[in-house]
């Protein structure tokens, strides 16, 4: 599970927008964008680098929440 923090994103359509960013490089993620706090759990073999990246390209800024335990890599 990688947690992203997505900025810029303010309604339904930002959310569709980031999920299809997130399936078009891995069409077998599981995505769960959460609008309210800017925030989405992908479950992906696709590296967290590549996921940002895909997601800037729709237009959000994303990026990697640390874990406060160090369980994400
Ligand atoms: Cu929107």
């Amino acid at each position: 599970m990688q947690q992203l923090t997505i900025s810029d994103m303010t309604c339904s359509h930002c959310v569709w927008a980031v999920e299809k960013a997130v399936k078009a490089v891995d069409p077998n993620a599981k995505v769960a964008v959460n609008l309210e706090t800017g925030s989405a759990e992908i479950e992906s073999t696709i590296g967290t680098e590549a996921l940002i990246a895909a997601i800037a390209d729709a237009g959000y800024k994303a990026s990697a929440e640390k874990s406060c335990c160090g369980g994400a890599a």
